[in-house]
């Protein structure tokens, strides 16, 4: 074999199989399996996403989804294509979804299915018919075998507990980054050959960046702590000014403070004083990111991944970005940041 590294041959399936090697040698390939779901499912969506003005599932679905916001008809297309691919694994126990009220029982038994798969089928939906990128975001919990659980309260895991979490963002080009709690790792679909292949291994955010992500419309309604901090942000110390960008798409927003270091902050506003983004599937499997890649997630208070949740949708407010950015947040709300 030539000893170049053809970089089409680093698939997604052989990273996972190679990671499974290195630190489950005892595996039986049963997560790997589960991943393969998700990968297919999100192709599938990618594709939906890609064609969306030619496509019969653009535009608003004429219904309200479980929290009373317009459904887009490709979110309720990302959502079944997400419950089939994995709901047919064989190795699913509960599905939660964004889009479902309850979590949906995929087989009883914990025994045979194992792990529970919470996600959010297409966040930022509302921003496709304008073109701006979108994503799948996804987390995964074993299922705790604790009888007289009803299936919210087997859902309902702090982050700290995932054995995965990830997003596919479909933007210019389609990536895949995920982890398993050992660190961080990207991938981009090539379409000539339809596979996702490896080309950001050990994903590291910097120690610093240089912009922040926050709506400031809602200004006004920040708690005073966060709009010290805004202001700091904008004048800096030694007039080093922060530059804003705000997509408006959490899985864009979070991507670009991922690669380029920075601070991406959902705070509580008058409209939403618990923030307006949800625990389970959005702030969790960012936040296990985040800490993967050297920065850091926190609600203000503390450490997101050490959340107790009460209820499977349950909002958050949001800070995650690099060291430097989220000390200086914590130094404003003048209590030690506790990670
Ligand atoms: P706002 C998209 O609707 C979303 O759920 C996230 O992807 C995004 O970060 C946030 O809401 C944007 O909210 O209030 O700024 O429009």
């Amino acid at each position: 074999m030539t000893s170049r590294q053809h970089h089409r041959c680093q698939t997604f399936a052989r990273h996972i199989l190679e990671q499974q090697q290195d630190w489950h040698p005892e595996a039986r390939g049963n997560f790997s399996w589960l991943l393969s779901g998700i990968v297919l499912a999100c192709k599938i969506i990618g594709e939906e996403v890609r064609r969306l003005g030619l496509s019969e599932v653009r535009g608003a679905a004429g219904d309200e989804n479980v929290h009373g916001e317009q459904q887009q008809g490709v979110d309720v297309f990302a959502n079944e294509v997400l419950m089939e691919c994995l709901g047919n694994r064989g190795n699913v126990g509960l599905l939660a979804s964004e889009e479902n009220e309850e979590p949906v029982v995929v087989l009883e038994c914990p025994d045979e299915g194992e792990y529970i798969v919470v996600f959010d089928p297409l966040d930022g939906s509302s921003n496709l018919d304008v073109n701006v990128s979108v994503g799948t975001i996804f987390s995964i919990y074993r299922r705790t075998a604790q009888n007289g659980l009803s299936t919210e309260q087997e859902v309902l895991q702090p982050g700290r507990d995932q054995i995965a979490a990830g997003y596919v963002l479909y933007s210019s080009s389609t990536m895949l980054v995920y982890s398993t709690g050992r660190g961080v790792h990207g991938f981009t679909l090539d379409p000539t050959i339809g596979t996702f292949v490896l080309t950001h291994p050990d994903m590291r955010m910097p120690e610093r960046g240089w912009t922040y992500s926050v709506n400031e419309s809602y200004a006004d309604g920040f708690p005073p702590y966060c709009r010290r901090f805004l202001h700091w942000l904008k004048s800096g110390e030694d007039n080093t000014a922060y530059r804003s960008r705000y997509i408006g798409s959490l899985v864009a927003d979070f991507h670009r403070t991922l690669l380029l270091g920075g601070i991406f902050m959902y705070p509580p506003t008058s409209t939403f004083p618990e923030g307006k983004l949800r625990l389970a599937y959005e702030g969790n499997p960012i936040a296990l990111l985040a800490e993967q890649a050297g920065g850091l997630a926190t609600d203000g208070r503390g450490r997101i991944l050490d959340i107790e949740p009460t209820a499977l949708h349950q909002r958050v407010p949001l800070f995650v970005g690099s060291q430097l950015e989220m000390q200086k947040l914590h130094a404003f709300i003048e209590q030690p940041l506790k990670v």
